[in-house]
């Protein structure tokens, strides 16, 4: 028999990676996708198999984390082996204009899901992987962060993350499920969200180089990430719920970058070496040196500024994580440096962009200049 996966959140860039990795494992793959008003599927369209084929191994419902009834159901029809809970409102951002909604989704979802488990019954069947994050520690307490780390969020998106967290941690002692957090770091990837800082940046590079855009806007530039890929962490999420007992997990690399450094990376990449000049609001990015005519950047040019409008009203200053438990109790061993997830992440934007200069000429505009 093949085991059953229910993904919350298949659609968004970790869902889509394990999905993939589910499949070649010979999982069967349940999904629970929202309803849009145009597809919001892009991410795993290369996985999708015809409904009117036989032995199909990948199937989608719809469905919403604040929807009670329709996750009882969709558990009781799937009956899933493994449930991983990847839905959320996961911009840390929006999260202060969105508090309440966020709390639902992201705290109470996973209540929704530990609860369905329990009325159907499934509490000796169906283990459950919670998507905790790094955002618990906010404040910094001590450095690197690991298992024991006092937790101080500092945003909606953190306090309702360390609801669902805690109440994974209540049903796994009070009703024995197999229910784990993951508490993973920043990873990021070329299907990473749009908005989120890294993706943003080299999206902007890419477009900056190929003379689609002047300059990006930026907000914090000096706080510090561990960023790894997802494909490396979605891996662990599986791991997490093969191993012998249900316990909760740090991944992360082990190394921090400020986002100063991060966009410097990204335009090394487009043979532009990056400085900096001036302070806080006024502080600038410019082009010191272009080694590559193919991009022809002018020395001098202003390529990076900052807008306040993308702080935060509270921040997290500093992020690195230390692995050292799920190195040593699971042999995980990632693959990609940030080096490689930056290359990787440029060269996805460099093709993109080249394809949106290619249809500009023929008088089409492909992508949007949102920030
Ligand atoms: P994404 O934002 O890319 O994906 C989020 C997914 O959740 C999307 O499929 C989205 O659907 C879905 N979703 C949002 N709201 C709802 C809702 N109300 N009901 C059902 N589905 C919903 O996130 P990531 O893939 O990056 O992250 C996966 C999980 O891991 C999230 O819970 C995130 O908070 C957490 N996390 C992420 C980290 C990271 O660095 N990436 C680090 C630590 C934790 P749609 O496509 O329709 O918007
Ligand atoms: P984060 O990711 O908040 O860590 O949450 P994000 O990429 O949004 O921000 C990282 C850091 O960059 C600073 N920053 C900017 N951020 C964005 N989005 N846009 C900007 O223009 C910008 N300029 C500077 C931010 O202030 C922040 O310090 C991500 C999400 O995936 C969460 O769901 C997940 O839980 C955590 O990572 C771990």
């Amino acid at each position: 028999m093949k085991k059953k996966a229910l993904i919350t959140g298949i659609t968004g860039q970790d869902g889509a990676y394990l999905t993939e990795l589910l499949l070649k494992k010979g999982y069967e793959v349940h999904g629970i996708k929202r309803r849009a008003s145009s597809f919001n599927t892009q991410r795993i369209d290369h996985l999708y198999q015809d409904p009117h084929v036989d032995n199909r191994n990948l199937f989608l419902h719809y469905g919403d984390m604040t929807d009670t009834s329709n996750l009882i159901r969709i558990i009781q029809e799937v009956q899933p082996d493994e449930i991983y809970n990847l839905a959320a409102m996961s911009h840390v951002h929006v999260s202060f204009e969105t508090p309440e909604y966020t709390a639902n989704v992201d705290g109470l979802g996973t209540l929704r899901l530990l609860e369905a488990i329990r009325i159907l019954n499934l509490e000796k069947k169906t283990k459950i992987y919670q998507a905790s994050t790094s955002e618990l520690y906010g404040k910094v307490q001590e450095v690197p962060q690991a298992e024991k780390t006092p937790f101080y969020p500092r945003s909606p998106y953190g306090v309702a993350k360390i609801y669902a967290y805690w109440i994974t941690v209540n049903y796994r002692e009070a009703y024995n499920l197999f229910a784990c957090n993951g508490i993973l770091f920043n990873h990021e990837s070329p299907i990473r969200g749009e908005t989120f800082v890294t993706r943003k940046i080299t999206r902007a590079v890419s477009k900056i180089a190929l003379g689609l855009q002047e300059k990006v806007h930026l907000g914090n530039l000096d706080a510090k990430r561990d960023w790894g890929h997802a494909k490396d962490y979605v891996r662990m999420m599986w791991m997490i719920l093969q191993a012998e007992q249900p316990e909760d997990w740090v991944i992360a690399t082990g190394t921090t970058t400020t986002v100063r450094d991060f966009v410097k990376m990204a335009f090394a990449e487009v043979g532009v070496t990056l400085e900096f000049k001036g302070e806080g609001e006024k502080e600038i990015g410019y082009v010191k040196s272009c080694s590559n005519t193919e991009y022809n950047l002018e020395i001098g040019k202003e390529v990076v500024a900052v807008d306040p409008h993308y702080f935060r009203p509270t921040e997290v200053d500093l992020l690195v994580g230390d692995a050292t438990k799920a190195k040593e109790k699971l042999g995980w061993v990632p693959e990609f440096t940030l080096n490689d997830l930056v290359k990787d992440m440029m060269e996805n934007d460099v093709s993109l962009m080249k394809k949106e200069v290619y249809l500009k000429k023929g008088g089409h505009d492909i992508l949007n200049n949102y920030e």
